[in-house]
């Protein structure tokens, strides 16, 4: 990694339910570790859950990676734009959550609270969404979510859209 500024520990929340979910995650994980100034320091196992929001579309895989980087929050957040549209991502405003070829959060950056058109972080829903919580604690069972504590507080209070642990992704 270029040795740029400081170093930044963040999470990526990863999720797709279309064109091979399995294969999207792999390959993005692959890219999000290629990033320059960006190195993928841990990665969750792939969980398969239920979709939360409409229920007329497949279900979905999600995973959560831990990555060191010297971009700045909507600088990351450019690329991970980036990374959903290489992967054919199509945005349909008139129907929020609906399915998606590969869907990229910004979870959690630093010690930092992000309140700007386009950016919240922490990501709102996080501690809430039993696709996202569960994956995150496999890999930092201790971490902090800034203004809202330990996150295992929140274990058994997330919505339970049956996330199940499968394998680990395979990624380079
Ligand atoms: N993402 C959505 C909508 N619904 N459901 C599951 N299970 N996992 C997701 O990642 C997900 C979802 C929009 O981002
Ligand atoms: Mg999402
Ligand atoms: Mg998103």
């Amino acid at each position: 990694m270029a040795n740029r500024s400081s170093v930044i520990d963040c999470y990526v929340g990863l999720g797709s339910n279309l064109d091979q979910p399995v294969q999207q995650i792999e390959q993005a994980l692959t890219e999000l570790n290629h990033l320059p100034n960006t190195d993928c320091v841990a990665v969750s196992s792939l969980y398969h859950s239920q979709p939360m929001g409409p229920a007329d579309q497949p279900d979905y895989v999600n995973a959560v990676a831990r990555l060191n980087t010297t971009y700045s929050a909507l600088e990351l957040l450019q690329q991970l734009l980036k990374l959903e549209n290489s992967h054919g991502r199509q945005r349909q405003p008139q129907q929020q959550n609906g399915p998606r070829t590969l869907d990229l959060d910004l979870l959690i950056y630093g010690d930092q609270c992000i309140d700007e058109p386009g950016l919240t972080v922490p990501h709102p829903g996080l501690h809430r969404r039993d696709f996202v919580l569960l994956p995150m604690l496999e890999i930092s069972p201790d971490v902090d979510v800034p203004g809202l504590g330990k996150l295992s507080v929140w274990r058994e209070k997330s919505v339970n859209h049956g996330a199940q642990r499968g394998d680990a992704p395979r990624w380079q």
